[in-house]
C-alpha cells in the first residue's frame, strides 16, 4: 500500500488471504515517497517467489500502474479513497486508465476485500487446494443467500 494510512483497507485484503490460506506479504511502499523502494520491490518481485501484487493506493495513485509498468507478474489494483482524495475518482482513473500493453485489475473504491479474493483465485489457477478453498469460499456466499430468504420473503407478513 502507498501509505499506512491504507491500512484500513488493505487489511482486508490480507484478512481473506489469511482466510483463504494463501500465503502473503504486506508492506508501504510509495510510489511518489519511495520511488527507489517500488522499483526494486517489482523488479524483484517475480524472483522473491510472489505469485501476484497486490497495490492499493489514493490520490494520484500511481503505485499500481507503475508496478504493473517494472514486473511480469499481474498487478490487482485497489482505488482507496484517502484523505488527499476527490471522492476517490481520481485513484480509481488513475489505477483504471493503464496504457495499452501495461494492464492493471482494478477492483472498486476500497474493494480490498474483493483484490484479496482475485489474488487467490490468480493462485488458484495453478494450485489446486487454494481453488478448493475458493470452491467452498463461493458455496458458503449462496448459503449466506439462501439462508436470508426465509426472512426476507416473510417480511411484512
Ligand atoms: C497515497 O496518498 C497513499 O496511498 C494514500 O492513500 C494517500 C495519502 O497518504 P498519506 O498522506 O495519508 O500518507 O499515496
Amino acid at each position: 500500500m502507498g501509505s499506512k494510512s491504507d491500512l484500513p483497507i488493505m487489511s482486508q485484503t490480507a484478512d481473506v488471504l489469511k482466510e483463504l490460506e494463501v500465503p502473503y506479504e504486506m508492506t508501504v511502499i510509495s510510489a511518489h515517497r519511495t520511488p527507489e523502494r517500488m522499483m526494486e520491490f517489482a523488479k524483484n518481485a517475480a524472483n522473491n517467489g510472489f505469485g501476484v501484487v497486490v497495490a492499493g493506493a489514493g490520490g494520484a495513485a500511481h503505485l499500481p500502474g507503475m508496478t504493473a509498468s517494472v514486473t511480469s507478474l499481474p498487478v490487482i489494483g485497489v482505488p482507496i479513497k484517502s484523505s488527499n482524495s476527490i471522492d476517490g475518482w481520481d485513484s480509481v482513473l488513475s489505477i483504471l486508465q493503464m496504457p495499452a500493453g501495461v494492464p492493471v485489475a482494478t477492483v472498486a473504491l476500497n474493494g480490498g476485500r474483493n483484490a484479496g479474493i482475485l489474488a487467490a483465485q490468480v493462485i488458484g489457477a495453478s494450485d489446486d487446494e487454494v481453488l478448493a478453498r475458493i470452491s467452498a469460499f463461493k458455496k458458503a456466499l449462496k448459503t449466506k443467500v439462501m439462508n436470508s430468504l426465509g426472512e426476507v420473503e416473510s417480511y411484512g407478513k
